[in-house]
């Protein structure tokens, strides 16, 4: 019996009619590419960072070697500075079938003196580091399997050498967090959060480039041409600065990529004691990060999390779904948790009353939208984490009611990108790769205590 007959099988032995497990499976399959999984076959048709780390949690529960390979895959097209590309390009696609492609980003010419591979084309920028979390769930589905393939041993010094370029290269504002230095590097992309220190930035004119996204989706579930503007602006000055980092006009720091670090800081610790060195140091590191993410980012008066616009030195006074993703670190203050899970269910993102899934902005900000991309619309890789936040945090019944929400929203949607956080109308890409491994891995964990 093959995987997924097994997982139907479980699922129907739990007297769990859902077809979910084998929907998801067949959405993972169809986005298999034989090394790697891209995010939808229509808009998304390349290999980007962190969909490949949450797939690889879902898929972990259908192959562990095929979640291993998705890994391995991205972590072979790192660059020798640590810097692990947002998207690692299928040279059989067409040039055309995606913007900004291997054309516009140059990496092996303008990414030389940082040290891009040669054999592979990506792009320049990063995305928030979910890998070392997914490496460390992605080997305890299958120990056997990982150390007999030396995974861990592997992967280790890339995931370090990750870590390290984040930690020495990207601590823009000097108080111990990274900054990104585009909004597509965040992976919530036209955010209301990043408008005014996009506002400063020159768009490039809507000529000069020509977007394939709108190929695909709608124009109305999209960011505008003045955003891609801004993004295309952005890219090209930091490609031609050869990607070195530091001279940039866009730097912020944001709660849910430096959050994702120090949850992927703790994995990386349990990595090391697994391969027998020290766990110490990385623990060690990742609270100096959890002081600095309190006390750089939480503001008391908007009960989150906010960004941070390093040239203005200013919080950002937006509340994002970014601000309630820290809820998923061990070590974060009590009192903390308890306002996070008030803003979480109260007016701003309406959880368990307005609304089911988590909105990705606040449904009273001005710039709500609930069919925008990330001006509003739930999406289901930030459910799964303010879920697992919520049960690390003993708030049983809040993480069960998400999880539960989650389940049914994906698979009614079709696996959709993301969906209308009043209605769970689908919207974007359909069949997208983390929404059904998110759900599949929710599902099992389900399966796994039962009652
Ligand atoms: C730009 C692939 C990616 C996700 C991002 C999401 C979207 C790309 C785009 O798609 O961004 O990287 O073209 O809009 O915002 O989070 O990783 O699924």
């Amino acid at each position: 019996m093959d995987r997924t007959a097994q997982l139907t099988a479980r699922a129907l032995s739990y007297a769990s009619p859902s077809a979910l497990p084998v929907r998801a499976a067949r959405v993972l399959d169809a986005n298999w590419t034989g090394a790697s999984t891209v995010p939808s076959r229509s808009l998304y048709p390349h290999q980007w960072s962190w969909d490949s780390a949450f797939i690889a949690i879902g898929l972990r529960h259908l192959s562990p070697l095929r979640a291993q390979t998705e890994l391995e895959t991205l972590l072979a097209a790192q660059w020798a500075d640590g810097r692990v590309p947002h998207i690692v390009f299928n040279p059989s696609v067409p040039l055309d079938a995606y913007f900004p492609g291997p054309d516009f980003w140059r990496s092996t010419t303008a990414g030389h003196a940082a040290g891009a591979p040669r054999t592979v084309q990506t792009s320049g920028i990063v995305q928030p580091p979910v890998h070392a979390l997914a490496a460390w769930l992605v080997h305890r589905a299958d120990p056997g399997l990982s150390h007999a393939r030396g995974f861990l041993a592997r992967l280790y010094p890339r995931l370090a050498a990750w870590h390290r370029y984040l930690l020495r290269c990207r601590d823009l504002g000097g108080g111990g967090l990274v900054s990104v230095v585009h909004p597509w590097e965040q992976g919530m992309d036209n955010s209301p959060c990043w408008d005014a220190p996009l506002a400063r930035i020159d768009p490039a004119p809507v000529r000069s480039f020509r977007r394939a996204d709108l190929d695909h989706g709608a124009p109305e579930d999209r960011p505008t041409d003045l955003d891609y503007g801004r993004y295309v602006r952005l890219a090209v000055e930091y490609r031609d600065v050869r990607y070195a980092d530091g001279h940039g006009e866009f730097a912020v720091e944001d709660p849910s990529f430096n959050a994702l670090l120090i949850a992927s800081e703790h994995a990386l610790a349990h990595i090391a004691a697994e391969l027998g060195a020290s766990a110490a140091a990385r623990h060690a590191r990742a609270e100096r990060l959890t002081s600095a993410l309190v006390e750089r980012l939480w503001s008391a008066e908007s009960g989150m999390f906010l960004c941070r616009d390093v040239s203005g030195g200013e919080l950002i006074p937006e509340r994002g779904v970014s601000g309630l993703v820290p809820l998923l670190l061990p070590t974060l203050p009590r009192e903390l948790v308890t306002v996070l899970v008030r803003t979480l269910t109260g007016p701003h993102f309406g959880l368990g009353g307005a609304t089911r899934l988590v909105p990705s902005y606040d449904l009273l900000g001005e710039a709500f939208d609930p069919h925008r991309y990330w001006r509003g619309p739930a999406w289901f890789n930030t459910g799964w984490l303010v879920e697992r936040g919520l049960r690390l945090h003993g708030e049983r019944a809040a993480a069960d009611a998400l999880g539960a929400a989650v389940l049914e929203l994906a698979e009614a949607s079709g696996f959709a990108e993301y969906v209308d956080p009043y209605t769970g109308e689908a919207c974007g890409a359909a069949g997208f790769g983390w929404t059904a491994a998110l759900a599949l891995d929710l599902h099992q964990r389900l399966l796994d205590r039962p009652g």
